[in-house]
């Protein structure tokens, strides 16, 4: 049995939209626990004796947590290649986990202390510095990851949903709680409308019950 612990909105999304995935091409189904992340709930001693660090995602495989979602990720996919959530090829897929691998520990990284910057410093001008730095760096990952979907037809490695426009799409949504307007980011905006379309994508933000806008003028 596969279960995933998410927290609706937050980066568990990604796993998230590839159980649904699996689930529209095997049959295989999974059971969906949210994680009130604003009440804590990712830190009461149940929660930590699956992910001792306090985050979603987790998965469950038959009672056994895996953490990361890299690591989830990447066993989802062997598990499921027929799914294609990663490029089969060798060299394809090496590229692929690069790209995969910058945009947890980086992009996701950034966005962490624009979003929690209580994480990174005590002092409150620190922390205020933090997030203007960490928002204006955050905004040039987007648009080097524009630069990468703006071939992506329709989908990041083409016909089928994968890992990356689930990440990507979560990071523009971030980039709205960032200040940062995703009109200004036109390519990458129809693109991040078009994965948001797909079943899968459509089936992970009806249960997460989040909206694609969060970005407010002003
Ligand atoms: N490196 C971790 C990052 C996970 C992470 O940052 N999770 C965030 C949500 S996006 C979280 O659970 N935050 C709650 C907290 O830190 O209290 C992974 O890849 O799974």
């Amino acid at each position: 049995m596969l279960e995933l612990h998410y927290g609706p909105g937050a980066c568990s999304f990604v796993p998230h939209v590839a159980l649904e995935a699996i689930k529209a091409v095997t049959g295989e189904d999974f059971v969906a626990r949210p994680v009130k992340l604003h009440k804590g709930e990712q830190r009461t001693p149940e929660y930590l004796a699956i992910n001792p660090n306090g985050q979603v995602p987790t998965l469950v495989v038959d009672g056994k947590p895996l953490s990361q979602i890299v690591a989830i990720c990447d066993y989802l996919d062997r598990r499921y290649p027929q799914v294609g959530l990663l490029p089969s090829e060798l060299w394809m897929r090496a590229q692929a986990m690069s790209q995969f691998a910058w945009m947890n520990n980086t992009v996701h990284t950034t966005f962490t202390h624009v979003f929690m910057p209580d994480r990174f410093a005590d002092d409150e001008a620190a922390r205020a510095e933090l997030k203007r730095f960490n928002a204006a760096l955050y905004r040039t990952q987007l648009e080097r990851i524009q630069g990468w979907i703006g071939s992506a037809r329709p989908y990041w490695f083409g016909e089928r949903i994968s890992i990356h426009d689930a990440y990507a799409l979560t990071f523009l949504r971030w980039g709205g709680l960032a200040g940062i307007d995703p009109d200004s980011l036109p390519a990458y905006k129809a693109y991040v409308d078009r994965v948001a379309a797909h079943p899968a994508v459509a089936a992970a933000i009806a249960r997460e019950g989040i909206k694609l806008a969060t970005f407010r003028k002003g």
